[in-house]
Formats: structure tokens, sequence, C-alpha cells
């Protein structure tokens, strides 16, 4: 039979603190129902990371509820998994009630053995009787943990046309540039699936998908792929890739004899055009650069597009920070660009000795960075380095939180006290 399903991953919907660029996101989101719509697609995957936290605001739950709804009521089911940014250990993501209102349904259910092995169930599409399940993720790639106690052999013997959903980075199809990123073998993954939906990778592989319009086929070297982010979901995001988008899979699959011939094609949602600009510093002055500034800016046409000024080197001479730049964007943004972005964190100053400087990564990869590095010098009595990196990562999470309206501050100490015990798992007597 013929069979056609569209596979979306890390939406990120409302990842950005700038409301212009949410709003980029949500229209590429609809842009993406309104496709699989007409597409006529069998069913939708989303592999994690449809939310950039477990809890978002109430209208990025709403768009969802509203989209996903419009998927329902053309009768195309959405199967997924949560990713690392949307899932919570303690079952308090807004995913839930999409679940729970039929709207999502979530494939990595499972058990845990006796032994301690993962044992993942199936669940059937009634229409294609494809075959589909999945590991979600957690914070920091930990679910690689899970992987390890997977029960892959029963998964395999499964009959059937299958497919994987994943939110894990494959060491083998890893990029250059993410050459840091936490990732697995793909020896971990139970094989002979037909598909394998990946999610978690902000990049598009196999790359090629996204240098054609035309279909790629599915075979062992192509079965594993990552759709990136729907849409960009940072500064490096937006100058490098400009826009995100989805994939379509089509193709004939025959359940009983278990075969499956698959296409899978990139489906691009540009919503707004994106002018990039690179303004190079070196040994200029404060003042050098703002006119360098103007005169890069002087003669474009800006036309409702999205702007990123990158501004990197060495000034002669000045801090960094005394460099303003908001007369700059207020000037572009009045000769109609849509948003601007600015970033100058790969800007130093020959005043101060420089810091190394992580170029195009988000607070949260810089500081896990940092985090990583320290508990790998850091040497305690049976603590390994990976339990020291996700105790300074609970350390911050408790200490970040801020005492609740009404809350005593008796009780809050109290409560910190008794977080950071459960942390460093200390007893009453202060024995480890
Ligand atoms: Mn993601």
């Amino acid at each position: 039979m013929k069979i056609k399903f569209a596979h979306l991953a890390d939406c990120h919907l409302g990842a950005w603190r700038n409301e212009n660029l949410n709003q980029v996101g949500y229209t590429a989101f609809e842009k993406a129902i309104d496709i699989i719509i007409k597409e006529k697609v069998d069913f939708v995957i989303i592999s994690g990371d449809l939310f950039d936290v477990s809890n978002p605001r109430v209208d990025v739950v709403d768009l969802s509820v509203r989209e996903l709804k419009k998927l329902k009521d053309n009768g195309i089911p959405v199967y997924g998994i949560m990713g690392s940014h949307d899932f919570s250990p303690s079952n308090k993501s807004m995913m839930r009630p999409l679940i729970t209102a039929g709207l999502f349904t979530d494939v990595s259910k499972g058990e845990t053995m006796e032994s301690g092995n993962i044992k993942l169930f199936f669940f059937q599409d009634p229409k294609t009787k494809i075959k589909i399940t999945g590991l979600r993720a957690r914070k920091r790639s930990l679910e690689i943990e899970d992987y390890n106690k997977l029960d892959r052999k029963n998964l395999e013997l499964e009959d059937g046309v299958k497919i994987f959903v994943l939110h894990t980075l494959m060491s083998e199809l890893k990029p250059k540039e993410f050459k840091d990123m936490v990732s697995a073998p793909k020896s971990l993954l139970p094989q002979d699936f037909d598909y394998y939906a990946g999610g978690h990778l902000h990049k598009t592989v196999p790359e090629r998908l996204r240098d054609t319009e035309a279909s790629i086929k599915v075979d062992d070297k192509t079965k594993i792929v990552y759709p990136g982010s729907l849409t960009p979901v940072n500064f490096r995001e937006i100058e490098q890739y400009q826009y995100g988008g989805f994939c379509i899979v089509s193709g004939e699959i025959d359940v009983t004899s278990h075969k499956s011939e698959l296409n899978v094609k990139f489906i691009p949602l540009k919503v707004k055009e994106v002018i990039p600009l690179l303004v190079g510093c070196n040994n200029k002055s404060i003042i050098q650069v703002q006119e360098l500034l103007k005169k890069k800016t002087e003669n474009i046409d800006f036309n409702n597009s999205i702007v990123t000024i990158r501004i990197f080197g060495a000034l002669s001479s000045g801090k960094t920070y005394k460099l303003q730049t908001n007369e700059i964007i207020q000037t572009i943004k009045r000769k109609g660009a849509y948003e601007v972005l600015l970033n100058k964190s790969a800007l130093v100053s020959r005043e101060y000795s420089p810091i190394s400087v992580a170029v195009g990564k988000t607070n949260e990869e810089i500081e896990d960075t940092l985090i990583h590095q320290h508990a790998q010098k850091i040497k305690i009595k049976n603590v390994s380095k990976n339990d020291m990196e996700n105790k300074i990562h609970n350390l911050l999470l408790v200490t970040g939180k801020e005492r609740g309206e009404g809350a005593k501050v008796k009780e809050y100490n109290e409560d910190l006290l008794k977080n950071f015990k459960q942390i460093f798992q200390f007893e009453e007597d202060g024995e480890i």
C-alpha cells in the first residue's frame, strides 16, 4: 500500500524572548500544519521539543492545541516523544494535556523489567498498520543511560513495518560544528527499523536534503533522519540556516512481507527573508565601528526582513560595552526591517586580556560546557564526574528558585537546606 507521513522535530514554540521572532515560529508551525493537511498524510511524527520548556506560556499551549486539533479534525493522528526541552521528570510537562486530549500520542511508553532493562511498547497506526515506538529524551542527554538498558532484541523481533522515534544525536551522524554535543553510537539503537525519526540535532541530516527539492531514497545509510529545527531558535540558527522545515516521507509498504520502499523530502518553511551581516572590527575604535555599521546598512532594502548583525574582532581602543547599538537598530527598523538581531559576543577589547568566547552558542550551551569542564576537575570520594555534573546542575536549579508568594523566609531556608541534603545525600548526622 502507498503511505505518506510527516516528520517534524524541534519546533521550540515560544523559544525567543522577542515576541516578533516567536511569531515567526508560530507562523512556521501553522504553515507546516497547512501543508500536512493539503498533502493528506496518513500520520505525523514529532520527534521531541515541540515546546521550548516543559511549562510554556498559555498562548503557546493555545496555539499548539488549535493547530493539532486541525490535524485531529482531518483524521491525521500525531505520534511522538518528548524532547530534552519539554520533558518533565515529574510528569508536569504541558505535553500532558495534549496527550490527554488525544491530540498527541506519546509512543515512548514502556516498562522497567525486574532486571532493570527497559521494554518499550509499540503503537500501531490503525490505517497503515505501521508500528511506532521510541525513547523520549531527558535533560543533558541522560536518556543515553536508558539506551544502555534498552531491550533491543524484543524490538528487533517484532514483525511488520516499524519506525523508531528518537531525540538523541547519533555519533556517526554528528556534524563537525556540533563536536561538543553529547551523542550516542548507532549501535545503541534497535536495528532493522524502516525509518528512524530523529530530533535534537538542530541541523538537517542528511544534509543534502536541504539542497534539493527532490526526494532522497531511504536506505541503510539514510534512514536516520533529522529534519533540524522547524524554525530557527537562536541567533546562530537564523544567521546560518535562515529558515527551518520538516520532512515528508512517502512510498510503498507491505506489512505482511515486512518490506518498505520509502523516499524522504525536505519541506522548507520560509516565513521571512533573512539578511545576515558580518562586521569585522579589528583595530577599529568605537567611533569607527559605528561609522562602519552605518555605511554597511545604508543602501540595503530591508523590506520586512530579519536582519542579523554579527560584530567581531578586537577593538583598537575602548571597551566593548561602550559600543552603543540601539540607534543603528532603530534606524534599520525604521527603514522597514521586521526585526534586527545584533550579536557582539565575539567582539573583544584590547584594554582587557582576551577571554575565550564561545561564538554562536546559547547561554545554556555555554553554561553546560563550563559546568562540564569544572566537574571534570573536581575530585570527591564516591562521586563520579558525571554524578558531580548532575549535582552542580541540581544545585543551580535549587539556588535559582525564588521564594514563592506567601512563603515564609524560614520555610524557604529549610526547603533549601533539605534540597541541598538531598542532592549530596547527606544523612542527618552529616555523613555521606
Ligand atoms: Mn531541540
